[in-house]
Parts: C-alpha cells; sequence; structure tokens
C-alpha cells in the first residue's frame, strides 16, 4: 500500500509478456485498490428543481410517459457522467407523470423510493395496492414488486426516483418485466397498509424476516409531525441536529434492504462537520441553506437535490429552520461492517 513499485526494463518486459494470459502484477496496482481512505470520483453537486423543471417539462413536450416507459431525466454525478449514477452505488432520477398519463406497469430487481417534489394525488400502486401522492411523500417500490404510476389529477405530478441501479449492475442481477396491462388490478383499498402496519400494531401472521417496510407510503405531515415532536423534546445532535430513519416495523430496520433513508430537521446555524463511508442524497422540502461539502459549497431551497460523496467531510449552515430528506446505501454498508462515520474535524 506504498507507492506504486518502479517500472525497470525487465519488470515492463515482463509484465507484457503476462498481459497475453490475461495477468497484472498487483504491486503495480495495489496502493490504487486498498486504499488508506475512500478515494471517490463522485463528486459534491447540486441541482435547482426550477431548472429540472424546466427541462422536465420540456421533456414533456417531446415525449409521453407511456412511449418513454418512464419519463424520467437522470441526475448524473459530474465526476460519473455516462454511468447513470448519482454516486457510485446509486441512482437519482427526476420522473414527470402529466394530467391523464400512465407509467406502464412493470417490475424489476432494483429497489426504488420515489420523494414527492411537486404536485398533489397522482398515484402509484404497488402489488395491488394503490397509494396517492402528496408533497414530501416518501413511497417504497420494493425490488421484484409490480408498479405503475398515473396522474388523474388536472395538475403535473414531478418526484425524485431513488433507485439502487449501480449496485444491481455491479452484482450482475438485473432481471425486469411489463405487465401485458398498463395499470395492475387493484387487490387492496386504499390505505390498507398504512393502516396494518402503520399503528404500532401488525397482523398476527405477518412475515418478520420481510426485507422491504409493508407502508410504502410515508405520508409528509405524519413524519413531520415526528421530527416536530422530536424537536421538541430533545436537544439537537451538533453534528446532523434531529435525524428520524424511515423503518421497516417488521424488523425495525431500513424501510428497504438497499437503501437508508432519512428525515431530518436544522435549526438555524451550522452543524459541526461529519464525515461517513455512505455517499448521500439530500432533498430539502422547507427552509434553505448552504453545505460545505468537501472544498465546495452548495446553496440549497426547497425541492432542491444536492450530494455528499463517501468521506467528504459535510457541514451544512440554514438561516431558518430546514427539514431535508436523504438516501444512502448505509443500509447496506452496515450488513457488510463497511459503515463508518467520524464526527468532528479530525
Ligand atoms: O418508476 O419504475 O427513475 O424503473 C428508473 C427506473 C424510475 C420506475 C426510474 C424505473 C423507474
Amino acid at each position: 500500500m506504498e507507492k506504486p513499485a518502479a517500472e525497470t526494463p525487465e519488470r515492463l518486459a515482463f509484465y507484457n509478456r503476462i498481459d497475453k494470459s490475461h495477468m497484472t502484477p498487483l504491486w503495480a496496482v495495489l496502493s490504487d485498490l486498498v486504499t488508506p481512505e475512500p478515494r471517490s470520483a463522485c463528486q459534491p453537486v447540486g441541482w435547482r428543481f426550477a431548472e429540472i423543471r424546466e427541462a422536465m417539462v420540456e421533456a414533456g413536450g417531446l415525449i409521453t410517459a407511456k412511449e418513454a416507459e418512464r419519463r424520467v431525466l437522470i441526475l448524473e454525478n459530474p465526476g460519473l457522467r455516462g454511468q447513470s449514477k448519482v454516486t457510485t452505488s446509486l441512482y437519482a432520477g427526476v420522473q414527470l407523470v402529466l394530467p391523464g398519463e400512465v407509467a406502464p406497469a412493470h417490475r424489476h430487481t432494483q429497489s426504488a423510493l420515489r420523494f414527492v417534489l411537486e404536485g398533489s394525488g397522482a398515484h402509484t400502486s404497488v402489488n395491488g395496492e394503490k397509494t396517492v401522492m402528496e408533497y414530501g411523500d416518501f413511497v417504497v417500490t420494493p425490488q421484484w414488486a409490480w408498479h405503475d404510476h398515473g396522474n388523474e389529477t388536472d395538475r403535473p405530478m414531478f418526484w425524485l426516483d431513488g433507485l439502487d441501479i449501480p449496485m444491481v449492475q455491479f452484482f450482475d442481477a438485473s432481471f425486469a418485466e411489463m405487465l401485458d396491462e398498463d395499470a395492475q388490478p387493484v387487490t387492496r383499498p386504499t390505505g390498507q397498509s398504512a393502516a396494518e402496519y402503520g399503528n404500532g400494531l401488525i397482523p398476527v401472521d405477518a412475515d418478520h424476516a420481510s426485507l422491504n417496510s409493508p407502508i410504502f407510503n410515508y405520508p409528509y405531515a405524519r413524519s413531520l409531525e415526528a421530527l416536530d415532536a422530536m424537536r421538541k423534546g430533545r436537544d439537537p445532535v451538533p453534528c446532523h441536529g434531529w435525524t428520524l430513519r424511515y423503518t421497516n416495523p417488521l424488523t425495525g430496520g431500513d424501510a428497504m434492504p438497499t437503501m437508508t433513508t432519512f428525515f431530518q430537521r436544522l435549526a438555524p446555524g451550522a452543524t459541526t462537520p461529519c464525515r461517513a463511508t455512505d455517499a448521500t442524497v439530500f432533498v430539502c422540502t422547507e427552509g434553505a441553506g448552504q453545505s460545505r461539502i468537501g472544498d465546495e459549497t452548495i446553496s440549497w431551497g426547497p425541492r432542491d437535490i444536492f450530494v455528499a460523496p463517501s468521506w467528504a467531510p459535510v457541514v451544512h449552515e440554514v438561516a431558518e429552520e430546514t427539514v431535508l430528506f436523504s438516501y444512502s446505501d448505509r443500509a447496506v454498508q452496515e450488513k457488510l461492517g463497511l459503515w463508518r462515520e467520524r464526527r468532528g474535524n479530525a
């Protein structure tokens, strides 16, 4: 893990010879493989919703949701262009469903989350249950679950899609199929999952090994109520204010197996620096501020999206009460014993 070994003519000749047999010396690359700290191509970056929205409206005039299957503009990290990645392990896109449109039913081995950015009343159906979406709602689409989106309102609906596409790609484990109808049959009343699993009660025969939360819509209003009560009853944690993690009531773990999702409040002022190995995608829902992430400073307000790479020190600075949603691959890193965090300036 020192510097790469010097390249002598004898060594180079040897490397060239074994190269033909698909072999290569570890000592030439070891310091790039096993690094003392994370070294990421992912860069700190932010997108203003206003700019995304303008482009999405233009996309709305160019292609229908049905033809596109999903009318989405991918948010690509500038350090990872051409790879459909917002961080090394995660995907982000913004999806638009116009009034009267349907994004047809399909399923895939990638897990997806939705976070509603604008609009009210469009729906997603997941595994036979429809949920109506409002600003700030967090919706889970588990892997291999049928899902279709529709908008029966008279306003466009925009949401952030967070998927584990790069992870599934890494494992070469992508499967997908379309349903032979646009909308899947609805077999359960709207709200049944939330009623059965979202009130501190669960059906007695529930499957406690379920990797995905049966609560597939976490409404903004309820999450905000929880966060506000927490704020009244506790001092903020210096590096992250008040932060809640969305949870699967069957396991007490994350709502999804590959992505951890957070809901966070910041009081006016600055957080203390913190870095963690999980690169994180943030969305502001209320308030405004700026984040120092590594060497960059990114300003943001409601609906804006920004990214903190792995191990980059993060300081959030806000002038007013602020609410952030975020997601990262912490769920996976924790299962693998990889997740680390360092609080403070070290
Ligand atoms: O809504 O099912 O942004 O399958 C990318 C892939 C959304 C979706 C995306 C997808 C979806």
